[in-house]
């Protein structure tokens, strides 16, 4: 039984016509608005060096660029691959086809909902950025945009279930394949943490913008976009797993280590990745120390998966190196496949762990509390997370969307040496612009900041030359990234455009294990999940009560670019009677205090009478 789809697995299987269709489009889109992704990231790393001393380059304005470049490239582009890449697997995989019908409903979804917030962006009306922290307001259409691609993503994930449980009822007792756990955990992970996000944005921030309110709560605001924020960096993260887990190994020659290992990790990302989101608001008030420790603790929690995961996933690089006639204790490195340029795709995953390796050290630092102070809103922040969203997944991403076009549409990938080469020259630049964000960033540098306008300008009272050598280095390391995505983007779009020669093929290069093994506690995953919504439950009461409890008030709209809020009533925000009682509540028992410590220290007793009087006079 084991052995014909061992061997199917290998050959490849003829692709559906309207499969290939989608998948294509579902790739292409989002490479063509990656031109302008990346286009306003170069401009970023200019604007910040000083270079450009502007509100404004090439027609689009500095927090308007910045808005389109974490949309496009950290939404729009991550999103649409994880879906083409999960249509194409769990089809592959479990050998089952899906509902197309489904699967194009969902397609128009995501392409509707982009539409609309490209409409929003394009024109200046939503320059919220990726985080759409209120009060900044955005136009209606920016967050029913967002709404819809999110909607468009479940429905995608939804329909591979029903194939799912029909390939079990037919397949009892066998194990599900490890790419298709991995990706039921990527897209687990999405549906539960995009919950919290859709109540945010349908109920708080849709009619806020709509008029139909006209304050927002803040506070509960950015708690709901976090509960959703962190476990977004494993939706990123997870596909790129499963291309370690299950297709490294073999296109490396060799096998992956433990397959136990692969299914406890993507099992703990469920668990792990989700209570963790107040590591983002350390800095902010009204949540509890208490709580904030809890979710730190999770976030160390989380991880493990991903120490599990060097460790596995090293030992799988150096069974293939010593296949590949390694000797000695490193010598497997060497062995690896690094410049085949027949192997075109290795560097995209060995290169993002390499990558990854200091994108998971800056995170440890950016969870301990009392660094996260020293790093928080600084440029640390975007040097920590290109090692991570723009190492890793970003690389993984980009190798998997060439390799999928090249398969499903038999067309040999053109340029070879260029597509190996992206890589190598994209780590290079990675490496120096995250080096001068991080250092930067130590020295005080903030993110989200125009600073050729501030302190990079030597005409501004806030000029800091002392920065000027991190945001020289972070540019330099920019326009490389910007190099090597344009070399991709030639290899890309000339495969995408060339004429097929080969048969058009549905595969995937999936791994053998070398320990393998049924470990009955990792077949299903209903106690996994049932133990993340515990967690989630546990850990997030406190957090949203505490917010609840302590908001007074809430906040009207404000323009991105305009300090005054956008609505003047002021008496509706500010509620007078309100703050003189605060006032006097807060005074007398202050005053009860500062009695009671006096009357301790000199040994004598105070009454709440002579406190009431005294506050009263
Ligand atoms: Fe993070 C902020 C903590 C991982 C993305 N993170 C961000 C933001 C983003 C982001 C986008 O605790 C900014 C959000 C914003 O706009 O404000 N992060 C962590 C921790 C981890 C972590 C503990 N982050 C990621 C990943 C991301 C990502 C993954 C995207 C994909 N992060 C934080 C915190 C903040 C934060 C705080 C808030 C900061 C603030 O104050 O604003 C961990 O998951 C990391 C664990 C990773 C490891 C590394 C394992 C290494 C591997 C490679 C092995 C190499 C091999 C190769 C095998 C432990 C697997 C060997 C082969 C040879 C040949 C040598």
């Amino acid at each position: 039984m084991e052995q014909p789809v061992k061997q199917r697995r290998r050959w490849g299987m003829k692709v559906d016509k309207s499969l290939k269709n989608l998948t294509l489009w579902l790739l292409f889109i989002p490479t063509v608005l990656l031109i302008l992704g990346v286009l306003d990231g170069l401009l970023q790393v200019l604007f910040r060096a000083g270079w450009i001393q502007n509100t404004e380059a090439l027609g689009i304005e500095y927090y308007q660029g910045l808005t389109l470049h974490g949309v496009i490239n950290a939404i729009v582009f991550t999103t649409f691959f994880a879906v083409a890449f999960g249509n194409a697997l769990v089809w592959y995989a479990l050998k089952k086809p899906i509902n197309l019908k489904v699967a194009w409903l969902s397609f128009w979804l995501m392409v509707i909902g982009v539409v609309f917030a490209a409409y929003a962006m394009l024109t200046g009306q939503a320059s919220v950025l990726y985080t759409f922290y209120p009060p900044m307001k955005a136009h209606p259409l920016f967050y029913l945009g967002l709404a819809l691609a999110v909607v468009g993503s479940w429905v995608a994930f939804w329909n591979w279930i029903p194939v799912y449980l029909q390939w079990r009822r037919e397949n009892p007792g066998q194990k599900t394949p490890l790419a298709v756990v991995g990706i039921f955990a990527t897209f687990i992970v999405w549906q539960i943490a995009t919950i919290p996000v859709a109540v945010e944005v349908l109920f708080m921030l849709f009619p806020w913008s709509m008029g139909w309110t006209d304050s927002v709560n803040v506070m509960l605001a950015r708690t709901l976009f976090w509960f959703f924020g962190h476990p977004l960096v494993y939706f990123w993260l997870l596909p790129a797993y499963v291309m370690y887990y299950t297709m490294l190994p073999k296109l490396t020659g060799g096998k992956l280590y433990s397959d136990w290992a692969g299914r406890l990790v993507f099992m703990l990302f469920i668990v792990f990745s989700i209570p963790v989101g107040t590591h983002h608001q350390y800095a902010d008030p009204g949540i509890g120390s208490e709580w904030k420790f809890l979710h730190a603790v999770f976030t160390f929690a989380v991880a493990l998966p991903s120490l599990i995961t060097a460790f596995t996933i090293a030992a799988s690089l150096e069974y293939a190196g010593r296949k590949n006639g390694a000797t000695g204790t490193f010598g497997w490195m060497a062995k690896l496949p690094w410049f085949d340029t027949n192997r075109w795709l290795v560097p995209y995953l060995l290169i993002g762990l390499i990558i990854f390796i200091f994108g998971g050290i800056s995170g440890i630092v950016n969870a301990s509390y009392n660094l996260n102070l020293l790093v928080h809103n600084t440029s640390w922040i975007p040097g920590h997370f290109h090692l991570t969203v723009a190492g890793p997944v970003f690389l993984a991403f980009l190798g998997m969307s060439l390799y999928m076009v090249s398969k499903m549409t038999g067309k040999p990938v053109q340029l070879k040496g260029f597509a190996t080469i992206v890589p190598y020259l994209w780590m290079i630049g990675l490496f120096i612009f995250s080096a001068g964000m991080m250092r930067g960033g130590l020295h005080g540098e903030p993110r989200r900041t125009n600073l050729g306008l501030t302190y990079l300008n030597p005409d501004s009272p806030f000029y800091r030359p002392e920065w000027e050598p991190y945001v020289i280095i972070t540019a330099i390391g920019g326009i490389l990234m910007f190099t090597a995505v344009i070399i991709y983007f030639i290899t890309f779009f000339t495969t995408f455009f060339s004429s097929a020669k080969e048969e058009a093929k549905l595969e995937f290069p999936l791994s053998e294990a070398y320990h393998e093994g049924p470990v009955k506690a990792l077949a299903n995953f209903k106690p996994w999940v049932t133990i993340a919504v515990v967690l989630i439950v546990l850990s997030y009461i406190p957090v949203i009560y505490d917010v609840l409890r302590s908001t007074t008030r809430t906040s009207p709209p404000y323009d991105p670019h305009n300090p005054a809020p956008l609505v003047q009533e002021e008496e509706e925000y500010y509620d007078e009677d309100f703050e003189e009682e605060e006032f006097e509540d807060e005074e007398d028992e202050a005053t009860e205090e500062n009695e009671a410590t006096d009357a301790e220290e000199s040994g004598t007793e105070s009454s709440s009478g002579d406190t009431q009087q005294d506050s009263g006079e």
